[in-house]
């Protein structure tokens, strides 16, 4: 068998937006607008760097149906290049891109090959002694194991499967397509070319089985670099799967610590010194898109507490300020504490002592509680999974979506002391 190397891709998103970067000012404006499509553009040029043999794409190239045919423009133009330099390239769609998501259609070039929706389809590259077999999305939500129907292993060939797959439910992904890890290993395949999940990871050595993550993170929750897999063979044995950046935004947790911040001013030079240490430590010369997390029993908290907007933009121009195209902020999360605990406020004999002791019985008010779950219960069943999904561990939201009536309410008690307590500028 031959000695080659390829590349394995996936969950492209091609034009889909960055969550939470709009109103972005400067240069780095067109960078995120147009983020997903250099990642791939940066895919494309290491592919040919690097001499790979063949591309695969395991699924959610598109993020769902293009908004005109400029996206699929862009792709062919891109496959282009690789057919210039000989690589042929290998299509699987997914829950985004399936058959039902997209009604617009362009004649892809020569080299470009789709895995069929009605069944597994096998691609053979004779000259190296591959085969590849993959089963496209025929919708969005696909419910059954596809696995099984999946061809044996070609004799004597290096066999790839690719598949899009929730696996077993892994980390907020949605399951589609289900199946065990058992059921790829026992498939005889020396390679699982797997998409859905947006996180590079090996769940398998020989055989192997890999998300190589997505090309470019969308949003908090996906931070740090971001790429595709480059995969080594030979003589028919996989050496090195070695992961490949292709981000040119990259999200980043930036957690700032107040407890020693004493004035308006210091609380801003924690952010920027956290910025910048962040930049340098993490961004490998790409915009760093920060979410700040402000933290830690904070002297300032009282003032900090709906100073959200102010705080936003100071920490904007702080980024602005470290040079052009280094850093955006995303957001500025408030997650400090008073110094005082809730438990020294209800002692107080004032009306803000009274308000405190209030607040906490109604966490055990049962009436009130049931009353708080019952409408809102019902409108966020209707949320779609993406928002559900986004709901942060400790937010709002998720305590509303987990029916912890009893996290709402404490989760009013710090704003509203806080804003009773604050000192007037
Ligand atoms: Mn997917």
């Amino acid at each position: 068998m031959g000695s080659f190397r390829f590349l394995h891709a996936a969950d492209i998103h091609l034009d889909s937006p960055l969550r939470g970067l709009t109103g972005q000012e400067g240069s780095a404006a067109e960078r995120i607008r147009s983020a997903t499509r250099e990642a791939f553009e940066v895919m494309v040029g290491r592919a040919i760097a690097e001499g790979v043999a063949f591309v695969v794409i395991a699924g959610d190239l598109y993020d769902g149906d293009w908004r005109d045919y400029r996206t699929g423009l862009f792709f062919s133009a891109q496959m282009g290049r690789l057919k210039e330099a000989g690589i042929p390239v290998f299509v699987l769609h997914g829950n985004h891109d399936a058959q039902s998501q997209i009604t617009r259609k362009l004649d892809l070039p020569g080299n470009v090959r789709v895995f069929g929706a009605r069944a597994p389809e096998t691609f053979l590259l004779e000259d190296i002694g591959v085969a590849l077999h993959g089963q496209s999305f025929s919708q969005r939500e696909i419910r059954d194991n596809l696995v099984p129907a999946y061809p044996g292993p070609v004799v004597g060939a290096f066999n790839i499967g690719v598949l899009h797959t929730g696996l077993g439910g892994m980390g907020g992904h949605e399951n589609y397509a289900p199946c065990a890890l058992a059921d790829l290993v026992a498939k005889g395949y020396a390679y699982w070319a797997l998409g859905h999940v947006h996180q590079f990871q090996i769940l398998h050595r020989r055989p192997h089985v890999v998300f190589p993550g997505n090309l470019q993170g969308r949003h908090i929750r996906e931070p740090g670099a971001k790429g595709a897999a480059l995969v080594s063979v030979q003589d028919g044995e996989i050496g090195e799967v070695a992961m490949i950046s292709s981000d040119v935004v990259r999200w980043c947790l930036v957690p700032v610590a107040l407890d020693a911040a004493a004035s308006v001013a210091e609380v801003l030079e924690c952010i920027r010194a956290a910025l910048e240490e962040s930049v340098a430590g993490q961004a490998e010369g790409r915009l760093l898109a920060c979410r700040v997390v402000l933290q830690g029993r904070a002297p300032m908290h009282a003032r900090l507490v709906g100073a959200e907007e102010y705080l936003l933009a100071e920490a904007r121009a702080i980024a602005l300020g470290l040079g052009a195209d280094l850093a955006w902020v995303e957001r500025v999360k408030m997650a400090t504490q008073p110094v005082d605990d809730v438990g020294v406020l209800a002692a107080r004999s004032d009306a803000l002592g009274e308000l405190q002791r209030m607040l906490n019985e109604a966490g055990g008010d049962p009436d009130l509680l049931a009353q708080l779950g019952e409408d809102p219960g019902q409108m966020l069943l209707r949320l779609p999974h993406e928002v559900r999904a986004d709901a942060e561990e400790g937010s709002v939201l998720r305590a509303a979506l987990e029916g912890n009536q009893q996290a709402l309410v404490a989760s009013v008690l710090p704003y509203l002391t806080s804003r009773l307590t604050a000192e007037e500028d």
